[in-house]
């Protein structure tokens, strides 16, 4: 919507507004260190916002919150959109300005009436509209988000209808007022920013403009293709029809992470040749035909990760690494070479001021100042000065000729998710994540023993008593796709027909078995945040748990 994939505030501006919404997001388990952020916030009065399924840690901290049924948030933010409208606090001069499209994104909104937003969201009229109410009226709001919205068949339209919020209120480009999707690991932010997507050159450089193709070709002395790459499911598609043949997978682990594993594991055995570079053997290491061992690039190497603040910052070897195991970075070099081209020198420092010469958002940020100032947020075009903390504030100069390019409202419709409930599968299971275990586990597995409780099937008190089950008991979790055997763990967070389940344990419990693997045709995201399931009382022993080997 507004050209660049970077949460728009810095923390501080959080630390500042007087309005946070946490939408689809329990920072309080997966992103704790923003979450203080948050806290201190709150303790300085500001008002904390929730919505989330179900009652999670976050939600316990939040002035009020909201537990929209699982894919329903589309109908919810159409929902306050309408309230903004009607009651006239949308941001007059902002929408003016700075926005395309309110007339006809109002008229799409019309039908939203509380009472069908409350029917569809079974979130109370009330809070919808106190929520609606309170977002417009602050001074400075800030919206975050993950993958409570985006991990869905329509995921993209999710995010478009919280922008939508912020360009009726004005709650952009402003400091302290902002749009933030938090990123899932220390550098998520930074492979993006270097161009590890499908269609963008790092700094999110167009492939198809001219002047950029020229730039890259030059320094690379090799053409530019200005062709659409594939998305990680995408690929895993491909795989079917023979279109992808070889697939060379870093610092992931799709075999257990995927949706719908099994036929992720199919797939995966297609290939002509497999290449997996790791800092341990994982599942899809064992499949694959050569193995790269790597040393872990935030202890063992030198270099840079960027946050969710678009903040770069300076990571330094502490250990040493095991022997054997080579920097990310010169295993890529060496394959290159073996290939016939020479990637240059290879040293973090020299990588980084070849990122600064083609990616104009990097070029003001030496080795030397990163030091200097203990990080440096992009955009950073100048050696000798600083950017706002903040981006899109061209949106509101009243010069025009200074005004960037308008933001447009989109027209969303809400839409239930793909696997749908039926008598067969009457459940709605969703996935995530625990404070104590990390994605598919395997750097957490064996090391937090004492502190991890291990896979366990969440369900409402009322549930269980329904199911004629109670906590410790082993179920069996049946979906479209697999089943599982898992024990049972009481929830009073969770709503009656809603269940939970992590993805940490592949080994014991294999979540993504069950998973669905719909896909945003936008973002290439599988639906793992809306499964249809069943529960079946399981009388015998579980099997016993291998053992962790990594
Ligand atoms: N401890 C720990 N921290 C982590 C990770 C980890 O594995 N462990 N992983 C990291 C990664 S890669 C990521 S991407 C982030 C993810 O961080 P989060 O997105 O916060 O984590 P999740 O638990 O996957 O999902 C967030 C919430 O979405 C809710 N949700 C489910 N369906 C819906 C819906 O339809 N609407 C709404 N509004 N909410 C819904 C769930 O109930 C859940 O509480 O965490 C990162 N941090
Ligand atoms: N059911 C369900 N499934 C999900 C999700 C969900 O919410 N529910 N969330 C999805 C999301 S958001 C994510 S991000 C994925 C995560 O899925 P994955 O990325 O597949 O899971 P990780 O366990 O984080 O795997 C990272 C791998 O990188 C390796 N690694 C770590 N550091 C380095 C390094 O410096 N160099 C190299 N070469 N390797 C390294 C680790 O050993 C590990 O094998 O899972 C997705 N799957
Ligand atoms: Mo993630």
């Amino acid at each position: 919507m507004f050209g660049a994939g970077g949460g728009t505030s810095s923390y501080q501006e959080v630390v500042e507004s007087d309005l946070i919404v946490m939408w689809g997001s329990n920072a309080r388990n997966a992103h704790p260190i923003f979450f203080q952020h948050v806290l201190r916030a709150v303790r300085r009065n500001a008002k904390l916002y929730v919505v989330d399924p179900r009652r999670t840690e976050t939600a316990q901290w939040a002035d009020l919150w909201l537990g929209p049924e699982v894919g329903t948030d589309i109908a919810l933010a159409n929902t306050m959109a309408r309230v903004i409208i009607e009651q006239d606090l949308v941001h007059h001069e902002f929408i003016e300005r700075a926005t395309v499209g309110f007339d006809t994104f109002a008229a799409s909104v019309a039908a939203w009436t509380l009472e069908r937003g409350e029917a569809v969201t079974g979130v109370p009229a009330w809070a919808i509209e106190e929520m609606a109410v309170a977002y417009a009226r602050a001074d400075r709001a800030q919206m975050c988000w993950t993958l409570g919205i985006t991990e869905h068949h329509n995921g993209t339209d999710n995010v478009l209808a919280l922008i939508n919020l912020a360009l009726l209120c004005g709650h952009v480009g402003r400091y302290g007022a902002g749009l933030n999707p938090l990123r899932g690991q220390n550098n998520v932010q930074g492979g993006g920013d270097m161009g590890a997507i499908p269609n963008r050159l790092p700094g999110f450089q167009d492939m198809a403009d001219a002047e950029v193709q020229q730039r890259f070709t030059a320094a690379w002395n090799h053409p530019i293709r200005a062709q659409h790459g594939l998305h990680l499911a995408q690929m895993f598609e491909a795989m079917d029809e023979g279109g992808l043949k070889a697939l060379y997978v870093i610092g992931e682990n799709p075999a257990q992470s995927e949706a719908n594993t099994a036929q992720a594991v199919q797939r995966l055995g297609r290939l002509d040749h497999l290449v997996v570079q790791d800092i341990v053997l994982t599942r899809t290491a064992a499949l694959a035909d050569v193995v790269l061992p790597a040393t872990a690039a935030w202890c063992e190497t030198e270099g840079t990760v960027t946050n969710s603040e678009r903040r770069v910052q300076r990571v330094r070897q502490a250990v040493q690494p095991p022997a054997g195991a080579r920097d990310d970075i010169a295993i890529i070099a060496a394959v290159s070479e073996r290939l016939g081209r020479s990637l240059g020198a290879t040293d973090s420092e020299a990588v980084w001021n070849e990122v600064r010469a083609l990616s104009p958002m990097h070029r003001g940020m030496s080795y030397e100042r990163l030091e200097a100032l203990g990080g440096i947020q992009w955009p950073c075009y100048h050696e000798d000065r600083l950017e706002p903390s903040f981006l899109h504030g061209r949106l509101w100069a009243t010069d025009p000729t200074e005004r960037g390019a308008r933001a447009p409202f989109s027209i969303v419709q809400d839409e239930s998710p793909v696997d749908q409930l039926t008598a067969d599968f009457p459940l709605r299971l969703t996935t995530g994540r625990r404070l104590d275990s990390y994605n598919s586990g395997v750097q957490s597995g064996a090391f937090l023993s004492p502190l991890r409780q291990g896979e366990t099937i969440d369900l409402s008190p009322h549930d269980a008593e329904t199911l004629g089950v109670t906590e410790g008991d082993l179920v069996r979790v049946v979906s479209r796709r697999g089943a599982l055997v898992a024990p049972v763990r009481l929830d009073r967070g969770l709503r009656s027909g809603l269940a939970f389940m992590t993805m940490h344990f592949p080994d014991e419990v294999a979540t993504n078995d069950l998973t669905i693997d719909a896909l945003d045709p936008k973002s290439g995201t599988a639906e793992f945040k809306a499964t249809a399931i069943r529960i079946e009382r399981h009388d015998t022993d579980p099997p016993a748990a291998p053992a962790v080997d990594n």
